[in-house]
């Protein structure tokens, strides 16, 4: 039986899971939760009221996508998706709370733009910027993982969102970072897991 995957429609916490299920080759379905009407089955699932959430086919229930990344490497441990040796878990760790910032500060922005707060949206997005040179700046380097997983998933994920929500002069001011992010697109996990763009 396949596990199930809880999450919205465009959620780069989520993304980053199901990059990390496909590449692991593991089956699962996806539920589409609309986070606006929060139906009470999910407030019962969900003790934090936020996606993802994975339930296993045995039962078991996870939830943040972090832990629930590190719950499938526990379960299911090849292929590594947080990296060989204590190094490159680092790595992978680091670069995957890189992503969920730049995604946590993409929704602030936005919900900060949505209110008016000018001073607010600038000030996340600025984050954001921060981030992102971060992120260039290992690009290549020992800093980044040697091997593609979580760590690269968080980042792909992240910026992909980011992108939706804000558009894309950040990224392609940053070339390296820009090129890098297209050429992840070869990988099927990647590129399978695009969100819907909005209308
Ligand atoms: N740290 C969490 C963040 C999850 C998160 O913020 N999810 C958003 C959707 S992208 C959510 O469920 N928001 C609903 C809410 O905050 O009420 C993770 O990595 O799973």
């Amino acid at each position: 039986m396949p596990c199930t995957l809880h999450t919205s429609l465009r959620s780069p916490y989520a993304r980053k899971v199901r990059i990390v299920l496909l590449e692991k080759e593991l089956p699962f379905e996806l539920s589409i939760v609309d986070l606006s009407a929060r139906p009470a089955w999910f407030a019962e699932l969900s003790p934090l009221g936020k996606v993802p959430v994975l339930v296993d086919d045995d039962g078991t229930r996870v939830f943040d996508s972090s832990v629930i990344v590190e719950y499938l490497e526990d379960r299911h441990p090849r292929p590594p998706m947080l990296g060989e040796g204590w190094r490159q878990r680092l790595r992978h760790r680091s670069l995957d709370e890189l992503g969920d910032f730049v995604a946590d500060q993409a929704v602030v922005a936005f919900q900060a733009r949505d209110r008016g707060e000018a001073v607010g949206a600038a000030l996340a997005l600025e984050r954001v910027g921060r981030a992102l040179d971060a992120a260039q700046a290992r690009l290549g380097t020992d800093e980044w993982p040697s091997a593609f997983g979580v760590g690269d998933a968080a980042v792909i994920s992240a910026v992909g969102y980011f992108v939706l929500r804000h558009g894309d002069a950040m990224i392609r001011e940053r070339a390296r970072l820009a090129a890098w992010l297209e050429a992840q697109h070869a990988r099927p996990s990647v590129a399978s897991t695009v969100p819907p763009t909005i209308t």
